[in-house]
């Protein structure tokens, strides 16, 4: 794997309706983010954090626009700043690991990788699949959109954010953990043969054999493999600091040998790390095992 990172914390919480998400990418670096990759012989440059200004984002926090989008033009600015930062780092010959922040930030993140490759593969590792548009969205969140927006499906601005189109194609997505689907979610991984593995995929197959499945179908066709990790895709006994907690999830361990099995890949090439709220947390606990996720990622054996 790439050995030069640069962080990039995404400090966000535009997405959804609860404050504190914005002080995730900090909670990580409390957590000993930066000290644990350079252990591992990692370079490391921390670029500091996007935010929204504070000003604005308590006037606009909050508020939906005509189709229903919470925090729309907060969202918009956001990510477009966001993925011109991801941009430059990929630019740069760095692995961008962004820190969320909520998972809005993925459109972001997406949208400044994606001219790097033709064919983008993403593991999706969350409760949910995030594949939701204003019709279907249960709740207006954008953070539940970003998979859907990056594969051209909703809000044509937010599609069409950074460059024009889609960033994704559907037959390169890889959703694991999901245990928690909307209707139109499930329809449109039907309509689109998305390959997905639900909690109880994972129960009755294990974890080493899903993600030997997905790194199949992704490998050969991509020429870049972004992972996306929402730590509501582990359950909420190890990782209580999130907003939208789904019980029935993947332990920390099952998510430590997931990370290393793509280790041995050495095929990832960026990711999120994102929906860690300290607010709402258990001391500094999700931040902690957010850590270790990213230590079994980026090589830290246990012998
Ligand atoms: B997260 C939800 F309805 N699907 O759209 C929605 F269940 O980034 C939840 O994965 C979305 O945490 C969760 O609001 C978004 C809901
Ligand atoms: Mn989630
Ligand atoms: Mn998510
Ligand atoms: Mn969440």
């Amino acid at each position: 794997m790439n050995q030069n990172a640069h962080i990039i914390g995404a400090a966000t919480a535009f997405g959804q309706p609860r404050l504190g998400v914005d002080l995730g990418p900090d909670a990580l670096r409390y957590a000993g983010l930066t000290k644990m990759l350079k252990e591992l012989g990692l370079s490391v440059t921390d670029k500091g954090n996007i935010k929204g200004n504070f000003e604005v984002e308590a006037e606009r926090h909050n508020i939906k626009n005509d189709d229903n989008l919470l925090n729309y033009d907060a969202v918009k600015d956001f990510n477009t700043i966001l993925a011109g930062a991801v941009d430059a780092s990929v630019s740069n010959g760095a692995f961008p690991l962004i820190l969320g922040g909520d998972h809005s930030l993925a459109i972001g993140s997406l949208a400044g990788i994606s001219r790097h490759y033709e064919n983008l593969g993403v593991i999706w590792y969350d409760a949910h699949g995030d594949l939701n548009d204003s019709r279907t969205s249960p709740s207006g969140n954008i953070h539940g959109m970003p998979l859907g927006i990056s594969c051209g499906i909703g809000d044509a601005d937010l599609v069409n954010l950074y460059d024009a189109g889609p960033k994704v194609k559907p037959e390169n997505i890889v959703l694991i953990g999901m245990r928690d689907l909307d209707e139109g979610e499930k329809q449109y991984i039907h309509d689109n043969d998305i390959l997905t593995f639900t909690m109880t995929d994972v129960k009755m197959m294990g974890i080493a054999e899903v993600m030997k499945q997905a790194l199949d179908h992704l490998v050969e066709k991509c020429d870049g493999l972004h992972l996306s990790l929402d730590v509501d895709g582990l359950d909420p006994m190890e990782t209580p600091g999130t907003g939208t907690p789904v019980d029935g999830g993947l332990s920390l361990s099952e998510t430590q040998l997931a990370m290393s099995i793509l280790n041995d890949s050495d095929r990832i090439t960026s990711m999120d790390l994102v929906e860690v709220n300290p607010l709402l947390d258990d001391g500094n606990k999700t931040a902690g095992k957010a850590v270790e996720i990213a230590a079994s990622l980026f090589g830290k054996k246990q012998l």
